[in-house]
């Protein structure tokens, strides 16, 4: 089993414990790498390497352009190795292959997207309403910044923190999920040839609350990017808020996918399809409910049945595969459990219902797809992110009465609508409380567009121009060309 290493001040290091851990091939339920088991010591060395790179020459005097350079270098880098990494991530996490090798191919243009933003980065300057003042804007990085990220895409979802972080100019800490951290520690090895100065990237592996709160909690760490579940999400706010720390949180959903009776049914069924059972339903932006409009309803779930009945589950590392395991035995439990929930709630389960015993599922943690008919917006099955391939359907009978329904949960990540009129396009599109909504599509994302949530999926963007901005401070400078120091007792 390899045994890998993590990446302190462009050193490889072994952890101050001297202890690893296993990590776990969801497919076959067994251990295929050892990951150190970091700790506080090795944050204290890891940010220390962060905050010295950051005020290092090699790093602040870099032109803009250069910095960008780095970015786009390394996305070439990126692409040459694309296919290791896929295979890296599916064997880690057990996300299909097919999808993977689409992130790793996408992954790229995040890092020449915002190099080619590094030196768009510009203050301005105020035409001041006091005489003999020359005032004008810097726009300036923040520091440190701790970037923790989840299982479920794990390159991606570091690449949309780690591309705007360090084109802004500041330097990283990472720390992936402990349940998939094997395409860092790989990833790692791009940075240097690359050319970024050591230190300016630092990935520390391990457990949250081992590493990832006292890395939250470093003086010298000056902001925080996560993205996880809620309940973690509420606890990493809480403890960036005592060091009174800016804080980018992308925390899941309950996303919507409403389908009105003017819609193109086939396609709406498709979209209803691989907003839930693609990736298994292991993503922030899965549409876990979806609203049919009444008149539609039984057809529909017909149609849905029909289509979903026919997803081949198996090896993720299987290109014909559609449906694979479970990334943890801890998440497969519970979404056994949400499948318990639902039937105890009333809920009629039309489809799956439970573990699946296919052959080709081998010993993984794989869960059949699920689809619940009968569902009121009230359950916990409407209201609390599964994150796994179950489906909740509601009826509806009225614009109105989706959007109460669409908005009736904690949540406001994304939402889908499934609809020919352009008049309602636009309504549904403004009313929906979410942070992304797609008409006639579903999980379409882009390096150039931002992401990101309403209410409890948490705040800030991720991707597109808005996303360089949670990563840079202003600063306002003054400078007098009057010459003259006006009466001290005076405000200027
Ligand atoms: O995520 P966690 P978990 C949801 C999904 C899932 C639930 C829990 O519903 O069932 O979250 O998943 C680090 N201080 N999503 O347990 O705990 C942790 O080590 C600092 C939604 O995997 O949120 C990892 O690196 N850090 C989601 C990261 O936080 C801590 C993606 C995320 O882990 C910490 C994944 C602590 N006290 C799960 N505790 C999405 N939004 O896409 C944990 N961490």
């Amino acid at each position: 089993m390899q045994k890998h290493r993590m990446l302190i001040g462009g050193q490889r290091v072994e952890p101050a414990s001297g202890e690893w851990f296993e990590s776990i091939n969801p497919y076959t339920a067994q251990a295929w790498a050892l990951v150190p088991r970091g700790g506080p010591k090795d944050v204290d060395r890891a940010v220390a390497a962060a905050r010295s790179a950051f005020s290092s020459d090699r790093w602040r005097k870099l032109t803009a352009t250069t910095r960008g350079d780095l970015l786009r270098r390394l996305a070439d880098l990126i692409a040459a190795d694309a296919t290791k990494l896929a295979e890296i991530e599916t064997t880690d996490n057990g996300k299909l292959i097919t999808e993977m090798r689409g992130q790793l191919n996408y992954i790229p243009q995040w890092f020449r997207y915002f190099g080619g933003l590094a030196d768009k980065i510009e203050g301005r300057v105020i035409p001041i309403d006091k005489p003999g003042v020359f005032n004008f804007t810097r726009e300036e990085p923040l520091g440190v910044v701790a970037a923790i990220t989840p299982w479920n895409s794990p390159l991606l979802l570091a690449s949309w923190k780690l591309a705007p972080a360090l084109a802004a100019g500041n330097t990283v800490v990472w720390k992936p999920s402990e349940f998939s951290s094997v395409s860092a520690l790989v990833f790692g090895d791009l940075f240097e040839r690359a050319g970024f100065p050591p230190g300016v990237v630092n990935i520390i592996t391990g457990y949250g609350n081992q590493v990832g709160e006292p890395l939250i909690t470093h003086r010298d760490v000056a902001k925080i990017a996560f993205t996880g579940g809620d309940r973690t999400g509420e606890h990493v706010y809480q403890l960036a808020a005592r060091g009174i720390k800016p804080i980018t949180l992308e925390l899941g959903g309950k996303s919507a996918n409403i389908v009105f009776d003017d819609a193109n049914l086939d396609d709406a069924v498709k979209g209803v399809v691989s907003g839930i059972f693609a990736a298994t339903g292991q993503t922030c932006i899965a549409g876990s409910r979806a609203l049919i409009h009444r008149s539609i309803h039984d057809e529909f779930v017909e149609r849905l049945l029909a289509l979903a009945k026919t997803a081949r589950m198996g090896n993720p590392l299987d290109a014909d595969t559609q449906v694979g395991p479970v990334t943890t035995e801890p998440q497969y439990r519970k979404v056994l459990d949400y499948i318990r929930i639902a039937k105890e709630e009333g809920a009629v389960c039309r489809l799956g219902g439970g573990p699946a015993q296919r052959a080709e599922c081998g010993s993984g943690w794989f869960v059949e797809p699920t689809i619940f008919t009968g569902v009121e917006s009230g359950m916990r099955i409407a209201q609390e992110e599964v994150f796994g391939p179950v489906l909740a359907i509601i009826p509806f009978d009225t614009e109105e009465q989706a959007i109460e329904i669409a908005n009736g949960t904690a949540y406001g990540l994304a939402a889908g609508v499934w609809t020919r009129s352009i008049r309602r396009a636009l309504v549904m599109s403004e009313y929906l409380e979410a942070g992304t909504v797609w008409v006639n599509t579903y999980r379409a994302v882009s390096y150039m567009s931002p992401f990101g949530g309403y209410k409890r999926s948490g705040f800030g963007r991720e991707s597109g121009m808005e996303a360089i901005r949670e990563y840079l401070q202003t600063k306002s400078v003054w400078i007098d060309t009057l010459g003259n120091v006006p009466n001290p007792f005076v405000m200027r």
